[in-house]
């Protein structure tokens, strides 16, 4: 069974992220989400607080067929450790992770994939959208 591995904030979920998940699992036969808490997601360059708590972010994430487990992501070092205990053939990402040095050196534990971004979507754009409806 190829377990896929993936991260995220998952905040105001969207169609983008929907995609990505779908793609992810796609690629193997059991899709993990390490979901961003909302005390890492302080430790993010530029990240704005998320709308929806972590448990909120959670159980949104689980309600989708895609998704079969969530565990949360609290370090940027935690990547090597959980594709070991988890037992991960695969880690995918979005291209706007491409070559960053957060994934890449996970390419000496697992596979590294990273998935065309779904453009014309985004956290961001939603929060820019509602704010000037
Ligand atoms: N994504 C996408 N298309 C979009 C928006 C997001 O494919 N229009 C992808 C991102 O590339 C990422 C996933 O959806 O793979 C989750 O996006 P975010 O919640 O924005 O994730 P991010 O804040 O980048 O957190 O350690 C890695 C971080 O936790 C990633």
């Amino acid at each position: 069974m190829r377990r896929v591995l993936t991260y995220g904030t998952y905040d105001l979920l969207h169609w983008g992220h929907i995609r990505l998940l779908q793609r992810a699992k796609d690629l193997g036969d059991y899709l993990i989400v390490g979901l961003s808490t909302d005390e890492f997601n302080e430790l993010k360059p530029g990240k704005k607080p998320s709308y929806h708590s972590y448990e909120v972010r959670k159980m949104m994430l689980e309600s989708i067929r895609f998704v079969d487990m969530v565990v949360p992501e609290t370090t940027w070092t935690q990547k090597v450790d959980d594709v070991r205990d988890l037992d991960i053939d695969m880690v995918v990402m979005g291209s706007d992770w491409e070559g960053s040095p957060r994934f890449e050196h996970l390419r000496d534990h697992c596979e590294l994939l990273y998935l065309p971004r779904t453009e014309g979507t985004s956290t961001s754009q939603i929060r820019r959208d509602l704010l000037f409806e």
